[in-house]
């Protein structure tokens, strides 16, 4: 999710943009590209009022991070496909078939329709789902207009990306910290593998700390580009990071490796702790994980002596059936380590002082207890919902000034699970409109035949989309869109990093494409609640927010690139930390109140079924495409055509099956079609199978989706208890059994 980059602040501060020479018909504009969620500071070259180029940025912090993505983005935003004007439904839902028609025709019928649901259901019957760029562009305003008219039930994809990782870090030491890569001595990429057009300014990062002598350690079932450069690799099983990280926790408990007096004096619950890492002795780990216990314990010992070391967020554990533990496991090993806001380690940094939070905007004191507590999820899987980060409430006021500080926007959503349940008519209430906003939800979470019921079985669907995605062709509404050249931008670093950055506005939207920030000004103002968000414009609702400042948005952009406070480090000892016992809690009193297990654990797999002998794992971003996007312009596509899975030479001799053959992979959720793609570097028994794949230019509508319904990795994703998370209940996406079918006539 939205990883802001955890730049030197001095050296931000000190590094001024260089003066570029452009023909005098080309201005150039300081952007940020929003092509994926890592948010680079990048450059954009425009004439008569287009841009023609996107370049990388003349600031020295900057310059090196630029992918194909960005290269690519004036061209797939100027594509033909793109909608530019609202569509309205025409014939049944799916039908394919559309009518164009007016904003105010379209927002007219939408708030008549929503207010009826609201009238006839109750508020929680409005289920809104947003993903990384809504999250990051809509400013909490989507959550803010729900908490007024009373809906709990906001999802998004960061349910299973960051945003989950952050409100379970607050278990432990009641914020989510940012690593330090700048000043570490040895980074662990758990799973987790940036790339040179993946996630570009972490792949720089790493690649700068190693040339400077930091070590690296790499879990990865799979030898990645990561691990092949790494010191030390953990070919582990998949889905067992926990264990793994149990065991890292017996060798440094047993060899006296870590903090002891941090231990001593910031942390609770430190001897249940160790009682309970004693059922993991090495063997047992060996065991469970598949990796030598000579080598788990090299990797341990390096970890905790050849520090300051960091375990950046990673979204691996965040998709797995143990990622609570998974999770609390990273934050307990931070911290008896010693390494929690220190230099080099992992600073818990706060809001920036100087700007409106988001967490402000979204208001969520206005909603009523007795509507949280609606929110669906919370009575089976509350970790991220209101129920879960309740205990917070004070504890979060007394350390960062405010109730319901939401990081990543993963705190307070309801679960998507349940809230698919609710919307395809399986209880605990009825959900009958569903908005979707910068997010293709059919294809973003698991039990993607669950999510097409749920929304076949809604009164309204919206969609604010700049494609017509398989989400948007099920919707009523499908209205466009603009692009991050077509806005300016305000982040705030998510309530992960203490900084904002702006960005210009390089190029007027196409057609009535608008901003997130305008679909929900209209969506307000359409159910008769204009006050709710009451600027103008954009850049009046950013003035609001820097209104602190002194500045203006516009000044702003003029004088930089980034804010940033100074650091400072070791704050919990003003402060305590913002937990209820206000120390470090390894013993978690949120998760026991909830009637969790306190403590870290490893849940093993459930026995091997005959029928699904191999197992697969979502992932392996591909450097083309950010997600289920982007497959709609022709030079990425042509690069990967088409869907492929992974397995070891030995496994494809197994199953008779080789290289570009199509066959089928299936599971008890469903099945897909996928070309054969045979990688030395895959385990045996492993299958990788990407995210996110449809073909945009085939056809639409329910029963195709565009390809969605052939090639999607959510039609293999469980979301049975067996492969949730207990706590969380978010699915399990790294080791989940399937087989795999040759098709008929194949060789
Ligand atoms: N099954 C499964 N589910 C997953 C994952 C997985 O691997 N498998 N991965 C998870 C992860 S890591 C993440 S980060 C999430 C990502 O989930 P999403 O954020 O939903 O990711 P995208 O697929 O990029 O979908 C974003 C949609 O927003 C549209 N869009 C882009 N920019 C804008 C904009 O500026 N305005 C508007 N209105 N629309 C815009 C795009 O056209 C695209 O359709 O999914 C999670 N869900
Ligand atoms: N080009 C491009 N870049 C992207 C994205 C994109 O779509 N395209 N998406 C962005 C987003 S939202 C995200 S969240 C990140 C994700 O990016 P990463 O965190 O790098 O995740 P993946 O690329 O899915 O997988 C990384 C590694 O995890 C390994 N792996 C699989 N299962 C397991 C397991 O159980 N345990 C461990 N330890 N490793 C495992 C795989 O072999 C793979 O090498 O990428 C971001 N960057
Ligand atoms: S890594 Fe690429 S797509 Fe992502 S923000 Fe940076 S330039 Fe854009
Ligand atoms: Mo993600």
């Amino acid at each position: 999710m939205p990883a802001p980059v955890p730049f030197d602040p001095e050296e931000v501060a000190t590094a001024k943009p260089l003066k570029r020479d452009t023909p005098p018909d080309v201005t150039l504009k300081r952007v940020i590209c929003q092509s994926c969620d890592i948010a680079c500071s990048v450059q954009a070259e425009v004439k008569d009022g287009r841009v023609i180029k996107v370049r990388s940025s003349d600031n020295p912090i900057f310059r090196d991070n630029i992918c194909m993505k960005a290269i690519y983005a004036p061209k797939g935003f100027a594509h033909p496909d793109r909608v530019i004007y609202p569509q309205r439904r025409v014939g049944e839902r799916g039908s394919g078939e559309w009518e164009r028609v007016s904003w105010d025709e379209a927002m007219a019928d939408i708030g008549e329709r929503l207010n009826s649901v609201i009238d006839r259901y109750g508020p929680e019957a409005w289920a809104v789902s947003t993903s990384q760029w809504n999250t990051a562009t809509d400013h909490g305003l989507g959550r803010r207009i729900m908490n007024n008219v009373g809906s709990p039930n906001w999802i998004s994809g960061v349910a299973l990306c960051a945003g989950n990782t952050a409100a379970i870090n607050r278990m432990t030491y009641g914020w989510f910290p940012m690593a330090d890569f700048t000043n570490a001595n040895c980074i662990v990429l758990i799973g987790h593998n940036p790339r040179r057009h993946s996630w570009t300014p972490i792949y720089n990062y790493v690649r700068s700390a190693q040339a400077r002598g930091a070590k690296l350690i790499v879990f990865d079932p799979r030898k990645s580009s990561n691990a092949e450069r790494a010191d030390i690799w953990l070919p582990l099983k998949a889905g067992s990071d926990a264990a793994m990280l149990l065991g890292w926790l017996k060798v440094i408990f047993d060899e006296g490796l870590y903090d002891a007096d941090f231990v001593e004096s910031w942390t609770v619950g430190f001897e249940e702790l160790r009682a309970r890492v004693d059922e993991y002795p090495l063997e047992r780990v060996s065991e469970l994980t598949g990796c030598r216990p000579e080598l788990i314990a090299k990797a341990a010992r390096t970890y905790a002596t050849e520090g300051p070391s960091i375990i950046p967020w990673t979204p691996i554990t965040d998709m797995q059936r143990n990622s609570t533990s998974g999770i609390r496991l990273q934050s307990i090993l931070r911290a008896v380590c010693g390494y929690v806001d220190v230099p080099g380690g992992e600073t818990l940094q706060g809001f920036h002082p100087e700007i409106i939070p988001e967490s402000t905007i979204e208001m969520h004191e206005t909603l009523s207890d007795e509507q949280k507590s609606k929110q669906l999820g919370a009575d089976t899987h509350p970790a991220f919902g209101y129920r879960g980060q309740a205990a917070f409430k004070e504890p979060m006021q007394k350390v960062w000034g405010h109730e319901y500080p939401n990081q990543v926007m993963g705190c307070y959503m309801a679960n998507p699970s349940a809230t698919f349940r609710a919307m395809a008519g399986e209880g605990p209430y009825p959900v009958k409109a569903f908005f979707v906003a910068g997010n293709n939800a059919v294809m973003s979470y698991a039990n993607m035949p669950l999510i097409i019921k749920a929304m076949m079985n809604q009164d309204l669907i919206v969609a604010h989309e700049q494609f017509m995605t398989p989400t948007a062709q099920l919707a009523d509404y499908v209205l466009p869109g603009d692009s991050w050249l077509e806005r300016p931008w305000l982040t705030d670093g998510f309530g992960w990093m203490s900084t904002y950055r702006p960005s210009e506005q390089a190029m007027e939207p196409p057609g009535e494409a608008v901003s997130t920030f305008e679909f929900w000004k209209r969506v307000a103002g359409a159910i008769g609640r204009p006050e709710l968000v009451p600027w103008e414009s954009l850049e009046e609702f950013y003035d609001y927010r820097l209104r602190d400042t002194g500045m203006t948005f516009e000044q702003l952009t003029q004088e930089t690139e980034m804010y940033f406070t100074k650091p400072e480090f070791r704050k919990y000892q003003r402060t305590g930390f913002a937990t209820p016992s206000g120390k470090v809690e390894l013993k978690s009193s949120v998760l026991e109140n909830l009637g969790f297990d306190p403590l870290p654990y490893f849940r093993e797999d459930p026995p091997i079924d005959p029928d699904y002998p191999l197992k697969m794992f979502t992932g392996v971003r591909e450097d083309e495409y950010f997600q289920t996007g982007h497959r709609h312009i022709p030079e990425l596509r042509a690069r990967k055509p088409e869907p492929v899975m992974f397995v070891s030479p030995d496994t494809a001799r197994e199953y008779g099956i080789a290289e570009d053959e199509w066959v089928e992979l299936e599971n008890p959720t469903g099945k897909i079609a996928i070309k054969v793609g045979v990688r030395d570097a895959m385990p045996d028994g492993l299958v990788r199978v990407p995210h996110g794949w449809w073909k945009p230019e085939t056809q639409q509508g329910a029963g195709h989706l565009s390809g969605a319904l052939e090639f999607a990795d959510a039609q293999l994703c469980r979301d049975d208890e067996d492969y949730l998370d207990r706590e969380q209940g978010i699915p399990h996406l790294k080791g989940v059994p399937c087989r795999i079918n040759k098709l008929p006539g194949s060789a």
